[in-house]
């Protein structure tokens, strides 16, 4: 498989847009049916209180967002879920959790029955939880996870300006971390937080390295949420939408590229040209994580008009076993030594000064998995 230098992306992501079309679509043909888009549903399984500061994410307990944030969700919730999911015609679920990193305590063992528990339903299972090590990679395999989502959101550079609290280097860990335990790897990142277009192909060209590849790329465009140090960004324009979900589809032909979050800012033309481009995979349903998404019926109206079909389940790979050994706690040897640069981000600064300002005289919210900031 080809390995593309950083020139050879620069040169792909800036050429005429429709030839750049073209060429994605021409690719895209010849790995996938472009009339087949898989289609995912999110669950967030954990949601807010969140001890990071990703300068994007409402998610962040330091931000004043309103989100609502509970607990760990019951198995029974998230099976059901898994129904709801599979009526509507998902043959995917992915479990989000607005943790910074996995520890082995009873909210893992509780997330190892719901990803057994949708892999008996025969969805491909997904999971995006923060920073793992390869014991607890070796834990979700065995429980039937199917895919792990981590994503490095942007380049190696940017990523200083946007996030303080964790390491690029850690990213890059963890998706090796998922890799050798066997789980395909789901890794991407987010158009709009400011990043220039050198940003963008720096992120293709990380991505591009890694071996083996992602099997997934999400490609995201930013939903600026009030609260958030990026809630000012201006929406990102289809157009690099296109350029970028074309791009990807040349440099990643076999991956599914996933047109992400920010479909509630396009039109449906706008997203026919991302999946002309070679975007053959969406999040459905009316929620991403926390922030809304097109309704259901609305995206099944646009396959239609297109003459696309939901994806079946495992197209690309067998379904994962269940092996009994993902009850064993692992004694993690190697402890996880997780970096925190911690180095000042002033909008990030910015804005939890504006949170810390207009929580003052309230009641601190109740939740008890806020984690130590
Ligand atoms: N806490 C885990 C982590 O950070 O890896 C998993 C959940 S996190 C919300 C998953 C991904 O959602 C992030 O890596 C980021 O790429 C994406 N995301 C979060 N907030 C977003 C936003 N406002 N707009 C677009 N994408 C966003
Ligand atoms: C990904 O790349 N995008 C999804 C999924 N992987 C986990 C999450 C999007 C979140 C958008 C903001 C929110 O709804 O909180
Ligand atoms: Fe949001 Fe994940 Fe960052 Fe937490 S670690 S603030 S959930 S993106």
């Amino acid at each position: 498989m080809k390995t593309w230098t950083k020139d050879e992306i620069r040169d792909l992501y800036n050429q005429p847009l429709m030839e750049l079309m073209f060429q994605a679509a021409q690719v895209h043909r010849e790995s996938f049916d472009p009339l087949e888009v898989q289609v995912s549903t999110l669950v967030s399984i954990k949601t807010g209180g969140c001890s990071e500061d990703c300068g994007y994410c409402p998610q962040a307990a330091r931000y004043n967002t309103g989100v609502n944030a509970h607990d760990l969700m019951s198995l029974e919730e998230v099976v059901q879920k898994g129904k709801d999911a599979k009526a509507s015609g998902s043959s995917r679920v992915c479990m989000g959790a607005s943790w910074r990193n996995v520890k082995e305590d009873d909210d893992f063992d509780q997330v190892l029955e719901m990803v057994s528990s949708l892999n008996k339903m025969d969805l491909e299972v997904c999971c995006t939880l923060g920073m793992l090590t390869e014991n607890q990679a070796k834990r979700l395999a065995d429980a039937g996870l199917y895919a792990y989502n981590h994503n490095i959101d942007t380049s190696e550079e940017y990523y200083k300006e946007v996030i303080s609290t964790r390491g690029f280097g850690d990213r890059l860990e963890t998706i090796d971390n998922a890799s050798k335990a066997g789980l395909t790897v789901c890794s991407g990142g987010i158009l709009g937080m400011g990043e220039a277009d050198e940003d963008r192909i720096g992120m293709l060209y990380t991505l591009n390295l890694m071996n083996p590849r992602p099997a997934s790329v999400p490609i995201n465009a930013l939903v600026a949420v009030e609260g958030t140090p990026l809630e000012e960004q201006h929406e990102v324009s289809i157009w690099e939408m296109v350029r970028m979900i074309a791009t990807t589809r040349i440099v990643m032909p076999h991956s599914y590229v996933r047109l992400s979050a920010g479909r509630t800012q396009m039109n449906d033309e706008g997203q026919a040209l991302c999946f002309m481009s070679g975007a053959n995979s969406i999040f459905a349903g009316e929620k991403l994580l926390t922030t809304p998404n097109p309704e259901f019926n609305n995206d099944m109206k646009l396959f239609k008009e297109l003459g696309i079909k939901p994806m079946p389940a495992y197209k690309k790979g067998p379904k994962p076993e269940i092996k009994e050994s993902y009850k064993q706690r692992s004694v993690d040897a190697e402890k996880p030594k997780w970096s925190r640069p911690d180095h000042k981000i002033e909008r990030n600064e910015a804005a939890k000064a504006k949170a810390m300002a207009e929580r003052k005289g309230f009641e601190p919210r109740k939740v008890s998995s806020v984690e130590k900031i």
